[in-house]
């Protein structure tokens, strides 16, 4: 059989096709079923539900969003450990939830999408998986989530390291670091979470600091069982406690459109840092220079106090080479290392921004071509010539300061709200207006300014280099939620596909 023939042979048709089986795609799914619809497929490269959840296994792992907030409306759960849960037990609400909703009989794990192409003549997507497999649907949903390409630095000789390398979201569990010497590159969310807990089972960490993170107090008190049971028989109180988790993180807002506040902030976490940290120079070098919030604040009581540690270093000339078995920084001092851990993040690049595959829309647009410069979006949901392709936590969806979870619900409603007017309107697709996508972004990036993302002075994938913020919805969550509630049905073009075919027969006939 040749492979043409067996691509045909294995191709199936569904109503939906979800990609990604984390947080987002599971959201999806549920909303779908809840409607009676249960005609889609979630494809997830992986080989179980979780995304990074299930990715993410490196010690200290934890969600710096509180768990009652990070965690869906409407699947609450009255026995979170502590207030930020660690991985584990948000993959085990993860593990527990697909279950209670009867999504895991809708995965196919282990189908890495590689390629999506729309056709306006049948007005369905078709996607290909690297296994050969096809799949037909109306529609699209990318909840493939814009950090989970690990971002492997171009050091010289990296490549030549004949010690242990990995990437922190690859984490390898079977490799002891007991009494290892080891380099850890990067201060971001995941280095500051990791590298305490490792620091006091090695012989030496090195931890290399391009820019220094502001890290404020976390806390990480537990809930006592009688909070517990309160949550779970009390009727209301978890909602209401989640409505005061939701409204104190949103108050986050105000500093961040106001930088003046965020100096206030700011004094009371160089504050902790002196606090925490014994020796002032060194306290110094880990006070970053940027304005609190340009950057993603991070959570930690135990980053800074590691640096009080003998067997901790705070590396902050650059690398100028890896070697066999040492690194060699800037001012030519060499140490030799066992093991090196890059926390050094997740590609960002607005070309393979939520997907590294060939996307084809209307008149074989692709795209990451589109993307080039950068990446932009309709609330974050919907893209112009791509009909029928929905995104979670697409361009300028994201948050530093509030839960993802809540805007992937609005984001889900929304969808659902396109789809329903689809039905109504006897469409086969809908594509988003170009111009109506391009007033909502020169508007979108009209608000970052005199924010602390654009006065702040720090460089950060939210960013690209022309200063334009691809990542950030800047605004409170609740006005997406608000502005999300309801579809503009003059906001879209509707196709049909009997027209479609009509309009191809004239053009076919006029050129004839
Ligand atoms: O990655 P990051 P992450 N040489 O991109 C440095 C979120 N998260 O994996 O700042 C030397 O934040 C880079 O330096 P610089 C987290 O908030 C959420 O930690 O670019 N250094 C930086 O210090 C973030 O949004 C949770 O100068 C290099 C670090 O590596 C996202 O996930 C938990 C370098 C990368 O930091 C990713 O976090 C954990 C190089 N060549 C993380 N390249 C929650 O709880 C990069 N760096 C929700």
């Amino acid at each position: 059989m040749t492979a043409q023939a067996k691509i045909q042979t294995d191709s199936r048709h569904v109503d939906t096709v979800i990609l990604g089986a984390g947080f987002g795609g599971l959201c999806m799914a549920i909303k779908l079923r809840e409607q009676g619809n249960d005609n889609f497929v979630i494809l997830e490269k992986g080989s179980d539900v979780g995304g990074t959840w299930r990715d993410n296994s490196y010690p200290g792992c934890a969600c710096d969003v509180q768990s009652h907030m990070y965690s869906f409306s409407f699947e609450g759960k009255a026995d979170w450990t502590k207030r930020y849960a660690p991985w584990n037990e948000i993959q085990d609400y993860i593990l527990k939830t697909t279950e209670k909703y009867g999504i895991r009989p809708f995965c196919r794990f282990n189908q890495e999408v590689n390629s999506a192409k729309f056709d306006e003549l049948t007005g369905l997507w078709t996607v290909g998986t690297k296994n050969g497999d096809t799949w037909t649907c109306r529609h699209f949903v990318l909840a493939s989530g814009p950090l989970h390409v690990p971002q492997i630095p171009n050091i010289k000789g990296l490549d030549k390291f004949k010690g242990k390398l990995f990437h922190s979201a690859q984490w390898d569990h079977n490799y002891d670091l007991n009494g290892k010497t080891v380099v850890s590159i990067g201060t971001g969310g995941s280095a500051i979470q990791y590298c305490p807990e490792i620091a006091p089972k090695v012989k030496q960490l090195y931890v290399f600091q391009r820019t220094p993170a502001w890290v404020i107090p976390r806390d990480e008190r537990k809930y006592p069982e009688i909070t517990k049971q309160a949550f779970a028989k009390v009727p209301g109180l978890r909602q209401l406690y989640r409505a005061r988790l939701y409204w104190s993180n949103e108050s986050r807002v105000w500093p961040l459109f106001n930088p003046s506040i965020a100096k206030v902030v700011q004094k009371l976490a160089e504050g902790f840092i002196r606090f925490q940290v014994k020796d002032p120079a060194l306290a110094k070098k880990l006070t970053p220079e940027y304005t609190i919030g340009c950057k993603r604040i991070l959570i930690s009581n135990k980053y800074f106090p590691m640096f009080n540690r003998p067997n901790v270093e705070l590396v902050t000339d650059g690398i100028k080479e890896i070697r066999e078995n040492s690194i060699v920084t800037a001012d030519g001092k060499e140490r030799p290392v066992d093991c090196i851990i890059l926390g050094t993040g997740f590609i960002v690049d607005p070309r393979i921004y939520m997907k590294d595959f060939e996307l084809t829309g209307l008149g074989g647009r692709d795209l990451r071509e589109d993307w080039k410069d950068h990446a932009e979006c309709y609330y974050g949901t919907t893209a112009n010539g791509y009909p029928n392709l929905w995104q979670l936590v697409g361009p300028n969806a994201g948050l530093g300061h509030n839960s993802i979870i809540f805007m992937i619900e609005a984001q889900v409603h929304y969808i659902l709200e396109c789809m329903k007017l689809m039905q109504e309107r006897g469409a086969d697709f809908m594509d988003v207006k170009a111009d109506v996508q391009r007033r909502f972004n020169d508007e979108l990036q009209k608000n970052f300014k005199g924010s602390v993302w654009s006065e702040g002075g720090c460089a950060s994938w939210y960013n690209q280099a022309d200063g334009r913020n691809i990542a950030l919805w800047p605004k409170s969550t609740w006005r997406f939620w608000l502005e999300t509630l309801r579809v503009k049905a003059s906001d879209y073009s509707f196709g049909f596909v009997e027209a479609q075919v009509a309009k191809k027969t004239r053009k076919s006939k006029a050129t004839a």
